[in-house]
């Protein structure tokens, strides 16, 4: 089973969309395994951002994603990477299609709602550096046989 780090960003977090976000992932199957509102520092958001170092978006992204409290989590399941992408929609919320939920909520690429990890190895990297290891739970759950065949 795949791990990977999901964040509702400032926008979603003033908008009220939480709860609407989370709901997609668990009606979906996926089991939360991690779950913190914070507030990140321009120092963690420069490393989580680092690979847009230098982009001419790179100081409003940093400025944006710190402006106010997010929803972090770390959800599993099977091929949740990739499958959370594919949930989540294209960057830009006009490209995205339609039903995801950038598209959904979204119109403005510096304003798209949610974030959520691109590969397998930058999951592993997000996720240690916003979550502790004790933050993370292990727990079975009953309905799992209900999902998984
Ligand atoms: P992703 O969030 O879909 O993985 P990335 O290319 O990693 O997309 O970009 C990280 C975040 O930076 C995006 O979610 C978006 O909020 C912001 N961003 C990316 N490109 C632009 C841009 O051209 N203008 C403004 N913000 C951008």
């Amino acid at each position: 089973m795949e791990r990977t780090y999901l964040m509702v960003k400032p926008d979603g977090v003033q908008r009220g969309l939480v709860g609407q976000i989370i709901s997609r992932f668990e009606q979906r199957g996926y089991k939360i395994v991690g779950l913190k509102m914070m507030q990140i520092s321009r120092e963690v958001a420069e490393k989580h951002y680092g690979e847009h170092v230098g982009k001419p978006f790179f100081q409003g992204l940093v400025d944006f994603i710190t402006s106010g409290p997010v929803v972090a989590m770390v959800v599993e399941g099977k091929d949740v990477v990739s499958a959370a992408r594919e949930m989540m929609g294209a960057t830009n919320p006009l490209k995205a299609a339609p039903g995801t939920i950038r598209a959904t909520f979204g119109v403005d690429v510096g304003r798209n709602v949610i974030h959520g990890s691109d590969s397998l190895e930058s999951a592993q990297r997000e996720i240690a550096l916003f979550f502790r290891p004790e933050e993370l739970v292990d727990y079975g759950r009953a309905i799992d046989s209900w999902i998984y065949e």
